[in-house]
């Protein structure tokens, strides 16, 4: 079966997590991938967090799946020829350096379209123009500086930063969706163009429905808020709203079965109204459905903390799939807190393809997040990450038709590795 991105060639200088989830998404839809790295040391991540002395972390497994890997020093002279040679022949150039490092290098965008006009040049940085353009940026200054923090958490607490990924995968994600936008406009316009994704912009855009409510503060309080219940007063910004709901249905995380001693067991409920009578049924108060006090979404909205502490007595009598599995039946949404140990051991997600045991020759067999993006005319097969320089050889010799010779002067001089 062909896939969606064959024939497309990518040039991966990416590093760390924002841009190698990027380049790994266009390598799953088909794309040629060739990850770009420093001889010898390669991408930071491969030594970081290691579970097992002298193999490539999980970090750097579980991020650069089905790519190439080629040795490559581009600030030496006979490295950027190479690397001109490449951009040459490829489509995609994706890079998450800190500010300004292509130009340091010599690629600067004017540089690049001249070497290849039809080049789609793609970066990640933290910030977009402005007071905080130069700054080099990681996950959670990402989630500080993009809102997630400031609206994340108790009230009366911290700002909190979430264990998703928003900064850096989110912004791959944002940026692979302009990578392939990029090569559709040039397949009408024959030209490449520039497309960058900064990080605080990608959390910003996931935290919408914040500056939503930013907004209809100006016209009182959020009712649908914990602390509107609780007689609270709201200041001048989106406060942090524990497990509130964010949309119209509110919904709180409850005790189940467990919970003293399972950090696990709880369940998200969602009062969604058009099932508040079986949801009055199942907990054991049905006269709530012909209570003016209860009967509407409105008259709930200032008593929610008591609603569901209703809810939760019932709810701490059953476990998490227990009350999972009643509320299906009567179409009461509900989702179970899942552990990553659970998710790890759920069949069904091993059974599409999300979750896939991948073998790796020097660290073994591992578990990894497959592509959650599925295409019925382009299935994936996830390949492992390529050890450190695996494809420099057949990188130079098929691509770029360089011959033995060129290539055994091009390795004495160390610009590849050894
Ligand atoms: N050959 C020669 N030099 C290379 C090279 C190669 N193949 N690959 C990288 N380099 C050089 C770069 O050119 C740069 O050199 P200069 O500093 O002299 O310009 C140097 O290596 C370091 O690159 P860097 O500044 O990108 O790396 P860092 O570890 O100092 O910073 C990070 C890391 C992530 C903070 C920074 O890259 C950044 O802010 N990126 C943009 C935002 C981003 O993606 N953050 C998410 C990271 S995941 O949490």
């Amino acid at each position: 079966m062909s896939k969606a991105l064959d024939g497309i060639r990518v040039l991966d200088f990416t590093h760390v997590q924002s841009g190698p989830t990027c380049t790994q998404l266009l390598a799953w839809f088909g794309a040629d991938v060739i990850k770009v790295e420093r001889p010898g040391i390669g991408d930071a991540t491969r030594g970081q967090l290691r579970d097992k002395p002298n193999v490539d972390s999980l970090y750097f497994t579980m991020l650069n799946h089905n790519k190439r890997s080629i040795e490559l020093n581009t600030k030496e002279l006979k490295g950027k020829k190479i690397l001109t040679d490449l951009i040459k022949t490829c489509d995609v150039l994706v890079e998450n350096f800190a500010p300004g490092a292509l130009d340091r290098m010599g690629f600067s965008w004017e540089k690049i379209q001249e070497i290849n006009p039809k080049m789609v040049l793609a970066s990640i940085k933290g910030f977009g123009p402005g007071p905080y353009e130069d700054c080099k940026v990681y996950e959670n200054i990402a989630q500080c500086a993009g809102g997630a923090a400031s609206t994340t958490g108790m009230l009366d607490d911290l700002p909190l930063v979430t264990g998703a990924q928003i900064g850096d995968s989110g912004t791959g994600l944002h940026l692979a969706l302009g990578i392939v936008t990029a090569l559709f406009q040039r397949e009408k316009t024959g030209a490449g163009q520039k497309v960058t994704a900064a990080m605080q912009d990608g959390v910003l855009n996931l935290c919408r429905v914040k500056l939503r409510d930013q907004q209809r503060l100006a016209s009182g309080p959020l009712e649908e808020y914990s602390q509107f219940g609780e007689g609270i007063p709201f200041k001048d910004a989106t406060p942090r709203a524990g497990n509130d709901s964010g949309g119209g249905q509110p919904g709180r995380i409850l005790k189940c079965k467990g919970w003293e001693n399972d950090p696990d067991a709880y369940i998200y409920f969602i009062t969604q109204a058009a099932v508040w009578g079986s949801i009055c049924d199942i907990i054991g108060k049905s006269e709530w459905k012909d209570d003016n006090e209860y009967s509407t979404p409105k008259a709930r909205l200032p008593k929610l903390n008591e609603i569901f502490k209703e809810i939760e007595f019932w709810t701490m009598t059953k476990t998490k799939f227990e009350v999972t599995d009643i509320c299906n039946e009567y179409d009461i949404p509900v989702g179970p807190i899942l552990s990553m140990k659970e998710l790890a051991e759920e069949q069904s997600l091993r059974d599409t393809g999300t979750i896939v045991e991948c073998d790796h020759p020097t660290r073994g067999p591992y578990l990894s997040v497959g592509n959650p993006i599925k295409l019925s005319n382009s299935q994936v097969e996830v390949q492992r990450s390529p050890l450190l320089g695996e494809h420099t050889k057949e990188v130079l010799r098929d691509i770029l038709d360089y011959s033995e010779e060129e290539i055994k002067d091009i390795k004495s001089s160390g610009v590849i590795g050894d």
